[in-house]
């Protein structure tokens, strides 16, 4: 797998420059342009360590593989957010460096909880690629680089923020975000054991923890927290407020996730859905449990949560005979206007709804 040898530099490597087009606006080339900036503090510590050149060369491709590729949207937030926040005062070039930090510390936290989500999940495919415990010489090496992805967020952290006021408030927030998110991690894995397959053991309720608590404080709530720190926010009915929409926001999107999973298209989610395989407590399957026959909860039990294409094709026409694709069509078109109702509301001072909004519009109907 390491045959060919390059030096460790940071040139852009395929995933980089799949991501990085000279084209783009502003604020996405800034962010962009942090990456390989703190990629290479991470290596130059390396190498201060003496740690073998083997395992450098590991380190980067692991990052370089699991950091970059994706959506980017969570990392970009934090700069947008902290624009809005400041009032369209223009930020300063330190302040557009650390709030692009901020992001990328989050799409580093994102890369752990994908490397280990992907291997809990037992999925295919992630970002258009093999998930990283797939690629061939890495296997369970993966549970280990997804913790080390994890403690880069602390050397970024201390490296650049240890003399800011809110240094603390920064780090207490992301050890906490992680601890949720491993909470609905943890829902998700026991509501879904593989060898006891029990669809009574969903309800909307639990689906709704889980989701809030897997997805939507480090998806929506995390970015917006960030900026919220770097702009001098103190209130904490400020930051109560601005979850009170976030994590709504965050349960639609998640939703949006669990639809995507059984009627997206591979090609442009890039990652294959496992949900009915792998007997999760997704929307969809509580939707249909809501409204099936006795019949056709009969074929859900005897189908749902089981590695065959087609048991996975008899629940999916059960779906189609409920009309779940609808339903979830409805949901979203409500979701709209109650979130934009709770936006509306929005009247902290030291909040925006901007903020908001540009979340929304980013992902109201999104295919991907
Ligand atoms: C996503 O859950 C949650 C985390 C913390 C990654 P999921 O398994 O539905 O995500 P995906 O569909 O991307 O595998
Ligand atoms: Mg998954
Ligand atoms: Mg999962
Ligand atoms: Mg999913």
């Amino acid at each position: 797998l390491f045959r060919t040898r390059k030096p460790v530099v940071i040139n852009p490597t395929p995933s980089y420059s799949k991501v990085y087009d000279p084209t783009m606006s502003n604020p996405i080339k800034e962010f962009m342009d942090v990456f390989p900036v703190i990629a290479e503090e991470l290596l130059a510590h390396l190498r201060s360590l003496n740690i073998p050149q083997n395992a450098i060369e590991w380190f980067d491709r692991s990052m370089r593989y699991n950091v970059l590729g994706g959506k980017m949207n969570r990392g970009l937030t934090v700069a947008e957010t902290l624009r809005i926040l400041k009032r369209g005062e223009p930020l300063s070039e330190e302040e557009i460096f650390k709030a692009n930090l901020l992001g990328w510390c989050i799409e580093w936290l994102q890369a752990f909880f994908l490397v280990s989500d992907d291997i809990m999940d037992d999925s295919k495919t992630r970002r258009g690629q093999p998930c990283w415990f797939r690629v061939e010489g890495v296997g369970n090496i993966a549970i280990n680089d997804a913790f080390i992805l994890e403690s880069a967020i602390y050397f970024f952290l201390k490296k650049h923020f240890r003399k800011d006021s809110y240094y603390v408030d920064l780090i207490e927030l992301f050890h906490e975000t992680t601890y949720q998110t491993e909470l609905g991690q943890l829902l998700d894995l026991i509501t879904a054991p593989e060898d006891n397959v029990d669809l009574n053991k969903f309800s909307i309720e639990k689906h709704s923890f889980i989701v809030i608590y897997k997805t939507a404080y480090y998806s929506f709530y995390l970015p917006v927290a960030l900026a919220m720190h770097m702009a001098g926010v103190k209130d904490e009915a400020a930051f109560k407020q601005a979850e009170a929409i976030l994590l709504p926001l965050g349960e639609y999107f998640q939703v949006q996730d669990d639809y995507l999973d059984c009627y997206g298209n591979p090609e442009t989610i890039g990652k294959i859905g496992t949900d009915i395989e792998d007997n999760k407590c997704s929307w969809l399957i509580n939707q249909a449990l809501d409204i099936a026959s006795a019949e056709q909860r009969k074929i859900l039990d005897e189908n749902y949560g089981k590695r065959n294409e087609a048991n996975v094709k008899a629940v999916k026409e059960v779906y189609v005979e409920l009309g779940i694709e609808g339903r979830f069509k409805a949901y979203e078109e409500e979701s709209y206007v109650r979130i934009n109702a709770l936006i509306e509301k929005v009247d902290h001072p030291l909040l925006s709804q901007d903020v908001f909004t540009s979340f929304m519009k980013r992902i109201y109907k999104r295919t991907k």
